[in-house]
Order: structure tokens, then sequence, then C-alpha cells
């Protein structure tokens, strides 16, 4: 081959590689200059959720099992009646709150726990009105929509709620319960992110939709303890999961792609005993990026306010063992983590108010709900 043509082919090779490596955003330092001034609104034994029901007021849950609305100009929180018993214990408890899409009409929310009951315990979806009226705050006409079964024994239960911008879908994520080899079963509902109608039905258009079972419920699979999911102002979804030593990840989520948990990860098991990194199995979709070591990923919230200018289009995303607030930028399909901030907790949940300020909740006992606005 001529010289010149030979070098013009590398360049183009070099230029445009077939699979963009992720970043490994694990060794960036948090810094403790904080470009926010947090205010604290109030505190609870281990909050896990929050929700935001306008730029003052908010639903928290807690993982032992209690609701609570949050009024930022006073008052104590309002403690929710009708809360079904929980499994709680070590990851396990009440877990995510959302508003329904239609919450303003409906007074709707939906709620994700760990159910008890026979054989263990398994991950349920529930739906049901938040009732308010003189200072006090009830659920009401409680359904459960969807159970994760047979039920068993495990943590790392998944469990978070997004709605399809259009709001016409709920996205749910569904944690391994500890059973990795779940995740690539595909009769099975652990280690996916499913796909259902606001009813909990198996969505229309699931890309095993004819197949019945787990199968026409699931929309992505590979998973092993996906605890963030939220859609970016483009459309797409994104989820950040635990993964084992060293192999927390970030994914684009797209429709019928294998993830790839225990097959491959950046991580290693916890004994020290090597897996698989992601390039050795070009079948499984690799991570937009991971963390080694790693930032235990929770609350996932893309930043799309007035506040923090520099912050638009960015995630933010709580890290528990770090005990940061972790800002990536979001490129199309390509991430990249420009910030972590210092927040001196485990912060498990992150949401954007519609005044442009940041809510966080701490995993502690007790755990501050703290609202982050500009210095
Ligand atoms: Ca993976």
């Amino acid at each position: 081959m001529h010289a010149l043509l030979r070098s013009t082919v590398l360049a183009v090779l070099i230029a445009t590689p077939a699979f963009a490596a992720p970043e490994n955003a694990g060794t960036i330092k948090a810094t403790s200059k904080l470009p926010f001034q947090a205010q604290t609104v109030a505190r609870f034994n281990l909050p896990w959720a929050i929700a935001l029901i306008d730029a003052d007021r908010l639903l928290v849950t807690t993982k032992p099992g209690k609701l609570f609305v949050v009024d930022r100009r006073g008052g104590d929180p309002i403690e929710v009646t009708g809360v079904p018993d929980v499994a709680y214990g070590g990851q396990n408890g009440l877990l995510d709150v959302a508003l329904a899409p239609d919450f303003p009409n409906s007074r709707r929310i939906y709620l994700t726990y760990v159910e008890p009951g026979e054989g263990g315990s398994s991950l349920a979806l529930a739906r049901a009105t938040l009732d308010e009226a003189e200072g006090k705050a009830q659920l009401g006409g409680f359904e459960v929509l969807w159970r994760q079964l047979p039920k068993g024994k495990g943590g790392q239960p998944g469990g978070i709620i997004a709605f399809s911008p259009d709001g016409q879908l709920l996205f749910l994520t569904v944690g391994d319960r500890m059973r990795p080899a779940t995740a690539q079963d595909a009769d099975l509902e652990l280690g996916k992110v499913l796909r259902l109608t606001l009813d909990g039905k198996p969505a229309p258009g699931n890309p095993w939709a004819d197949d019945g079972g787990a199968r026409a419920e699931t929309w992505t699979l590979g998973h092993r303890n996906p605890y963030g999911l939220a859609f970016a102002s483009d459309g797409r979804l994104w989820l950040n999961e635990m993964g084992p030593k060293g192999g927390d990840e970030l994914n684009l989520i797209e429709p019928g792609k294998n993830y790839g948990w225990p097959e491959v990860s950046y991580g290693d098991n916890y004994d020290g005993s090597p897996i698989p990194k992601p390039p050795t199995r070009p079948e499984f979709q690799e991570p937009a990026l991971y963390w080694d070591p790693v930032i235990a990923p929770a609350g996932l919230a893309f930043y799309e306010g007035e506040l923090f200018p520099a912050w638009k289009g960015s995630a933010l995303i709580g890290g528990l063992k770090t005990q940061s607030l972790s800002r990536v930028t979001i490129d199309g399909t390509a991430a990249h983590e420009d910030e972590r901030f210092a927040m001196g907790a485990r912060i498990r949940d992150v949401a954007v108010a519609p005044d442009g300020a940041v809510w966080v909740i701490e995993d502690e006992n007790p755990g501050r709900l703290l609202r982050l606005s500009p210095r």
C-alpha cells in the first residue's frame, strides 16, 4: 500500500474507533468547595426517595416504611397513613415514590416497596391517591399493580420508577435480589428494566411483547442493582446501577439490549475473583461510563432549571459510598463526570424543583432533606 494512503487509513481508524471506550470516573476527587448553599428542611429515619409536588412541597419515603408530606415554608412533616406493611431490613423496605403524570388532576402517586409474604419478599409496584385535608394525609384506593414473583430472599431490589416523556408509560427497575444469574434469565423479572402501562401491565411494543410472562414486560436485561432511572430532555433514558467491586455503571437504556450482568463487568467479584471485561463480549452493551473504585450510585435526576445555568442538561447522581453528588455531562450518547461535590453523608436521592433548586436526601439516621440553591 502507498505510504500516504496507509497513513490516511491509519488516521481514519484511530479517529473513528468501532466502540468508544467508556470513561472510568472512579478516581475523580470530590471537592468541598460547593457552589451551593444547603438548607436543611427536615430530618428522617433512613429516608429513601423524594418526589416534588411543587417548588415548596414534596413527598418523602423512609426505608422502614413511612411516607411524609413536607412543606419547606413551615410545619412538621405530615405522615401519610395507609401505607402497606413492608419487608424492612438491609437494602429492603419502602422504596420509591413518584407522582402520576396526571397528578394535578388525579392526585395519584406510585410507590415501590419490598412486600413480605410466603416464601420471602419481592418488589411491588402500587398506586393510590394522596388525599389531604386539614393538616392530615392518607392514601386512598390503594392497589398493587405489579409484583415480582416468585418471592424469595436477598437485597438489591431496584425499584425505581420513571415515566415516559409523554406520560403514557411507566419504566421500572428490578434488581437481581443478589441472585446474579437471574439477570440473564429471560423468564424472570429480576435484573431487568420493565416497560409497563400506567396500570402495571406489559406495554404494547415491547421487544418481546408476544412472548408473554416476564418477557413481555422486559425492555432491557442484564442489570444488577439499578437505583437511578431518568429521561434526559432529548428523550433518551439513562440508568445508573451498582456493580460488584469496582463495576458501577451509567447506562444509556435502549430497547432489547443486554447490559451484561453477571457475564461481564468492569468490576470483579467481592471475593476478588475476576469477571470478564465488557470488550471481550461485544454482544453486551457497554456502559456510557463506569466507576472503579465505586461511588455506589443511587438517585439520578437531569438538571433543566435556571438557578444553576452551567448545569443545564447534566445528570445529577447521588453517591452513597463516596458521600457525594456527581454532575455528569451528557452529550447525546456520551457521558463524562465533570464535578463531584463532597456532601459529608450518603446521598440517596436527587430531584430538581420547578424553581431550579436541587433537592437531595441523605441515607442516614437522621438523614437530612436538603434544598440546594446558589451561594
Ligand atoms: Ca453492564
